[in-house]
């Protein structure tokens, strides 16, 4: 199985090339953010939980999401692979993947990060903000806020992954094309 954890900083680019990477390595993609915005437009209890701490730029708890997560990888046995977007965010959320993973005798193949300085972040997270209405994307001390959520929580995740030899690090800037080569180049090298 070819089971990659995408990583980087908000606006690094991890859901657009998600998009890319489940067709071309016909994976399943996992994207805690997306299964909880869609918990919040259904209305169900732990989106109605969620939203206020997501509106706010903080991080929902490590119960919900790991929940989350044992779930949807139940509900696809026969997968190839799966891609772990914005998941995990916190060492417990990394621990309990490992062992959700050990229990289907299977591991994390590649921890693929991707570097983007913060004035870039900042230009897309606006610009998806203006686009969208992400509650989230509008307002830069929202923005600043999971930027330090994450420098905090989930950027030592790096020495996590690196500490089991399966940690690549990417450059985030410039084409989505580009940026897709290079992370297909990582995963056709393993
Ligand atoms: P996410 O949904 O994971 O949001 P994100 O990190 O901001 O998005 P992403 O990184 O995927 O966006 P992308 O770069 O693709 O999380 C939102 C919130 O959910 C969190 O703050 C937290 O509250 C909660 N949450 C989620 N998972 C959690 C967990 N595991 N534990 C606890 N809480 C959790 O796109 C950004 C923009 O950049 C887009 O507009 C895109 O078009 C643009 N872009 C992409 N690539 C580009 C490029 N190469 N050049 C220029 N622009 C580009």
């Amino acid at each position: 199985m070819l089971n990659i954890v995408l990583f980087g900083p908000p606006g690094a680019g991890k859901g657009t090339q998600s998009n890319l990477l489940i067709n071309k390595y016909n994976l399943v993609h996992l994207s805690t953010g997306d299964i909880l915005r869609s918990e919040i437009s259904e209305g169900t209890k732990l989106g109605v939980e969620a939203k206020s701490i997501m509106d706010r730029g903080d991080l929902v708890s490590d119960e919900i999401v790991i929940g989350m997560i044992s779930s949807k990888l139940d509900n696809n046995p026969d997968a190839n692979g799966f891609i772990f977007d914005g998941f995990p965010r916190t060492e417990a959320q990394a621990t309990a993947l490992d062992n959700l993973l050990k229990g289907k005798e299977t591991s994390i193949s590649v921890m693929l990060s991707l570097k983007v300085a913060d004035d870039e972040l900042i230009k897309r997270l606006l610009k998806r903000g203006k686009d969208s209405g992400r509650a989230d994307d509008k307002n830069e001390s929202i923005i600043a806020n999971r930027i330090n959520e994450y420098n905090n929580k989930t950027a030592p995740l790096k020495t996590f992954y690196s500490n089991q030899d399966k940690l690549s690090e990417i450059e985030g800037i410039g084409s989505v094309e580009e940026i897709a080569n290079r992370l297909n180049s990582v995963i056709d090298n393993l």
